[in-house]
């Protein structure tokens, strides 16, 4: 009898760490609105839709984010998988299921050294006729989502660590006009559309993150529309740069003219499990990006995350033994980190 009433016990406190807070308790009060609230535009998430039939998955998304950026489906490989063959058939189902649930498009991305098709690199090209296959992309791609993107990451990641132009064929063919001729062409097919440079470990000062301060005095200078700057914010737990140097270098950007996004916001842990007090760290961690991006009020329009949900994370793929980075747990229960967040918004 007694051993009953342990075993009862002890699966009564599991359901209450394993059960999501109920889809009405949190519409209220959600990350999104509490953004809104603090004047952003928004708090979003990046997904995929094959995470869609998840239904918990989709309820804690639809009811926390709002606005949906594609992880994959928009990017080269898929919208033009032969030369000249366009297919926006998942692009498309992505933007209408973000339509059809309210939620803002942030599209993503047309030119990146990853995730393009294989039939590139199996073609040798002059700088003329790669820029021609390259324009003839984004021309497509950006007019096809015309009207429908809030914003479009234009280039992404195009430099080094150290600052210096990452080699890829668009670089080594073209030269570093590429991001320059990528822009313009974005710009013409929609004039409306925010449209940003995207890149990692350019959060606080350093040779990358001035790499792409020159880069944007220089398109800036061609007279080329650069509306703002993607922060990607892919962090570690304890080795996260601080508030100041975020808010330094965002305002750094501010400066030349641009908006700031924080696009892919996550914190990973280097080893697990976690500790609590490595909750701790995450959260404030966390709150360091959110606590920048409210103190550069309407230059810095919204946060993103690159997923919420341990689960569907990216990170334990790429970095082996890592992970634990997202706001919710994998049985979607929420960490520290979001009720941080959401206080610094708050604030
Ligand atoms: O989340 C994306 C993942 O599903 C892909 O396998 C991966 C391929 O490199 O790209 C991921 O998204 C990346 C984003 O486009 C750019 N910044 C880093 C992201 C994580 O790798």
């Amino acid at each position: 009898m007694q051993f009953e009433v342990i075993t009862a016990f002890i699966c009564l406190a599991w359901l209450a760490k394993a059960t999501p807070v109920p889809l009405e308790e949190r519409a209220s009060s959600s990350l999104n609105s509490i953004a809104v609230a603090a004047g952003k535009k928004f708090f979003g998430t990046a997904t995929n839709q094959d995470q869609f039939n998840d239904a918990s998955y989709v309820d804690v998304m639809l009811a926390q984010f709002g606005s949906l950026t594609p992880a994959n489906v928009q990017k080269w490989q898929y919208t033009e998988p032969s030369q000249g063959s366009y297919d926006y058939s998942q692009g498309d189902s992505f933007a209408s299921y973000a339509a059809e649930n309210g939620k803002i498009l942030c599209c993503d991305n047309l030119v990146w050294y990853q995730q393009y098709p294989s039939w590139i690199d199996s073609q040798s090209w002059t700088a003329e006729s790669l820029s021609e296959v390259m324009t003839n992309h984004i021309t497509s791609e950006v007019s096809h989502y015309k009207g429908k993107c809030y914003s479009w990451n234009v280039v992404n990641e195009a430099f080094n660590d150290d600052g210096t132009w990452r080699e890829n064929v668009f670089y080594n063919t073209i030269g570093e006009d590429y991001i320059a001729q990528s822009f313009a062409a974005a710009a013409a097919a929609d004039p409306n559309a925010i449209l940003y440079y995207n890149d990692y470990n350019i959060e606080s000062p350093g040779a990358k993150a001035t790499a792409v301060e020159n880069l944007i005095s220089s398109l800036k200078s061609q007279g080329i529309k650069i509306d703002a700057v993607g922060l990607e914010s892919h962090f570690i737990v304890g080795e996260t740069p601080s508030l100041s140097q975020q808010q330094q270098q965002m305002q750094a950007y501010a400066n030349l003219g641009v908006d700031v996004f924080v696009t892919e916001l996550d914190v990973r842990f280097s080893s697990l499990p976690p500790t609590e007090q490595g909750l701790q760290q995450q959260s404030e961690d966390y709150q360091a990006s959110v606590g920048a991006c409210a103190a550069l009020g309407s230059k810095c329009p919204a946060i993103s995350v690159w997923d919420f949900d341990d689960t569907y994370s990216w990170i334990p793929s790429t970095f082996s033994g890592q992970g634990d980075a997202d706001l919710y747990w994998a049985n979607l229960t929420a960490k520290p980190a979001l009720a941080g967040i959401e206080s610094v918004l708050v604030a």
